[in-house]
Parts: C-alpha cells; sequence; structure tokens
C-alpha cells in the first residue's frame, strides 16, 4: 500500500472534515490500485502530493541535466574536425535541446510552471548531473560523452519509458531512441581514431581515464545511501536500482572498450564467474558529493554560461509574446 496515512488528520467530529477525509482516501485507494496493476498515472488524475512532488524534482532535473549538458559538447562545435563531424555534433546538441523542452513539458503536467522551474535552475537551487561539471579538452571528448555519457543515459533510461506517471514514460520513449543514435555516433567517432594514428590512440585513452570513473557516479549513489530510492521504486518511477543499473553498464561496457582498444582505469574490474558479473574498484563518492555541492572543476562555469544565455534570449521570448498577443487580438477583432 501506498497511502499518505500519517499525514492526515484523524477523523473529527466535524461532518465535512470526516466526508472529505473519505474522500481522500477513496481517492488513495484508486490511485494505489493503478500503482499496484502496473498502470499508468496521467495528468488530470488523484495523485499523493508526495508523488507529484518527487516527479516534478525529477522530471525538472532531468530536463536541466539535457539543457546544460549541451555546454561541454557545445564548445567543440566550431572545432568539429570535419564537416561530417560538425554536422553530426550539431544535431546531437539540437536534440539534447529538445530532450529539456520534452521533459520541462512534462513536469507541467504536474502544475509546475517552466519560469519556476528555471529559476530554480539559475538560482543555483536545483540539480542538474554531475557528469556536466567536468570539462571537455580534447576531441576525444566528444566522442566519449556520446560512447559512456549518452551509454550511461541510455541505461538510466530505457527503465523510465515504463515509469508510472505517462507523460514522463512517454516523452522517455523519444528521448531513448535519440540517445541510443548518440551512443552510437560517439562510439563511431571514436573507432575512426582508434584505427588513426598513435596520437589519436592516445587521446582516445586519456579521455576515458578522465570521463570512467565521473560516468559511473550519474547512476546516483549507493542503493544504501540513495534516500528516494525506496519510495520512487514502490511508485513505479524507478524500476531498477542505482547499483544495478551501474552494474548492468559496466556489464555491457567492457566489451565495447575491448572492440575499442581501449583500457577502462579500473585495476580491479575482473569477470567474477560467481556472480556473473564485472568486480570494479571503490567510487570516490566523496568527489561526487564536492561536485553536487558546486565544488566540481565547471559548475560554476556552466551555471554562469546557462543564465547568460537565458537572459540573452529574453528578446526573443520577449517578441515571441508580443506577436502571440497581436494574433490573439486579431482573431478577437476578426470574430467580433
Ligand atoms: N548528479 O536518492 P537518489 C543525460 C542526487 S541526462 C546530480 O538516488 P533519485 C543526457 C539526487 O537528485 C542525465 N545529482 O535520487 C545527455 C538526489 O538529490 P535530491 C540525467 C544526483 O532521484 C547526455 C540525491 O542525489 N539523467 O545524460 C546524481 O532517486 C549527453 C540522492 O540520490 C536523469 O536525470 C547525479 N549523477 O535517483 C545530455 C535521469 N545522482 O533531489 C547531454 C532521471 C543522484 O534529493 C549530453 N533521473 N543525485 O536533492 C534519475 O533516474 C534519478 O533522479 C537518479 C537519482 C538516478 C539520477
Amino acid at each position: 500500500m501506498y497511502t499518505q496515512s500519517l499525514d492526515q488528520a484523524p477523523v473529527g467530529t466535524d461532518t465535512n472534515n470526516a466526508i472529505d477525509i473519505h474522500q481522500d482516501a477513496a481517492k488513495q485507494a484508486a490511485f494505489d490500485a493503478v500503482i499496484d496493476a502496473d498502470g499508468k498515472i496521467e495528468a488530470q488524475d488523484w495523485m499523493p502530493a508526495a508523488y507529484r512532488k518527487t516527479l516534478v524534482r525529477q522530471i525538472s532535473q532531468h530536463a536541466h541535466s539535457e539543457v546544460v549538458g549541451m555546454l561541454p559538447e557545445g564548445n567543440w562545435i566550431s572545432r568539429a574536425p570535419s564537416l561530417k563531424r560538425k554536422a553530426i555534433l550539431l544535431a546531437k546538441v539540437q536534440d539534447e535541446a529538445g530532450h529539456g523542452l520534452y521533459l520541462y513539458s512534462a513536469a507541467e503536467t504536474l502544475g509546475t510552471g517552466r519560469d519556476e522551474l528555471l529559476d530554480a535552475l539559475h538560482s543555483g537551487r536545483a540539480k542538474y548531473s554531475s557528469i556536466f561539471n567536468y570539462p571537455t579538452l580534447s576531441w576525444a571528448d566528444v566522442g566519449v560523452i556520446g560512447w559512456l555519457v549518452d551509454g550511461a543515459a541510455i541505461m538510466n533510461q530505457v527503465p523510465l519509458c515504463r515509469c508510472s506517471y505517462g507523460p514522463y514514460a512517454r516523452a522517455m520513449i523519444r528521448v531513448c531512441k535519440e540517445e541510443s543514435f548518440h551512443q552510437r555516433q560517439g562510439f563511431d567517432a571514436l573507432l575512426a581514431m582508434m584505427q588513426g594514428t598513435e596520437a589519436q590512440r592516445a587521446m582516445v585513452q586519456e579521455s576515458v581515464n578522465r570521463w570512467w570513473w565521473p560516468v559511473l557516479m550519474m547512476f546516483g549513489p549507493p542503493d544504501a545511501d540513495s534516500p528516494n530510492s525506496a519510495q520512487g521504486m514502490r511508485w513505479g518511477i524507478k524500476r531498477i536500482s542505482n547499483d544495478d543499473l551501474r552494474q548492468k553498464f559496466i556489464d555491457a561496457t567492457v566489451a565495447q572498450a575491448e572492440t575499442l582498444g581501449v583500457t577502462l582505469p579500473d585495476p580491479d574490474l575482473t569477470w567474477n564467474e560467481a556472480t556473473g558479473h564485472y568486480d570494479f574498484g571503490t567510487i570516490n563518492w566523496q568527489e561526487f558529493q564536492d561536485v553536487l555541492a558546486g565544488k566540481g572543476p565547471c559548475n560554476t562555469e556552466r551555471l554562469a554560461t546557462r543564465v547568460k544565455a537565458h537572459q540573452d534570449g529574453q528578446w526573443v521570448r520577449d517578441a515571441a509574446a508580443a506577436y502571440a498577443r497581436k494574433q490573439a487580438a486579431k482573431q478577437q477583432r476578426q470574430a467580433a
């Protein structure tokens, strides 16, 4: 059962209050039945306040990640090594903007406005994925982001296509298809470099060395230290735990690294016949906490760039609003 009963006042002598509580209990029971049957909750359905709050938190953090996630790769659009790679990178970065838009729209269906969500990001109150606070120092980083960062994102997001909240689940279907293309283009870019010169191979290896551990942190803290996981899983928002997704990602990536010819920078990475999984070394969770606390290598720069982009775009929003007002007035005149 997923009740809010602890939040509810006891049935008193007030008849209206008793009726309200009775109605809320009926709504809660209907909600629980949908969740228990693995069904979908839609925007117009009644839902517990805590379910709504959790969804707004997760979906908006996800949207912010897509939008801030454009910045590390965007740095390389003007420096891509060929027209083909530039066109692919432009398309990928635009896709990430689109993902942000679907996700902000999904969050808005829960009754929180876009301005409020963006204000939380720009004021530093909202989180976005830790991974985007690391710098892109070489062209190989663009390939590694596609291969590993998008690869981790897909591993985390495919189960979200089955999320109990309909608008989020449906947004994730298209997002995952596009992330899949992103992952492959990253692998393809790295494969080309690995078949190139010694200097190119070294550039790929150096990039993998820097990104591997931060990528493993993308899945979130260990299950034992994840305050939101248990409830998120009971509500069918999260389907697979942070640790299980991290393990699935490692298991899938080792063979890809071998195909590429790169070494994953973990001396403890060994196949465990008994568990049927790879064992791996200790993740530096202090580094993760530091990045979340705003002390990562690029936190300040990323937020400042995002705020500036938003401010620079004010005239576009003003012009769009003025045009919409003009069109509405025109329609009113025609209807009169
Ligand atoms: N970074 O209790 P949990 C992408 C926070 S999209 C920052 O385990 P939960 C596409 C967490 O929010 C990447 N914060 O939390 C792309 C919570 O804080 P709060 C983003 C993190 O929600 C590719 C606290 O720690 N994907 O890459 C991180 O149950 C290339 C405790 O954690 C999504 O957002 C982190 N890595 O599980 C774009 C997917 N991990 O809110 C451009 C949807 C945890 O209590 C280029 N989100 N935290 O203050 C999820 O699946 C979940 O929210 C998790 C966290 C798994 C991220």
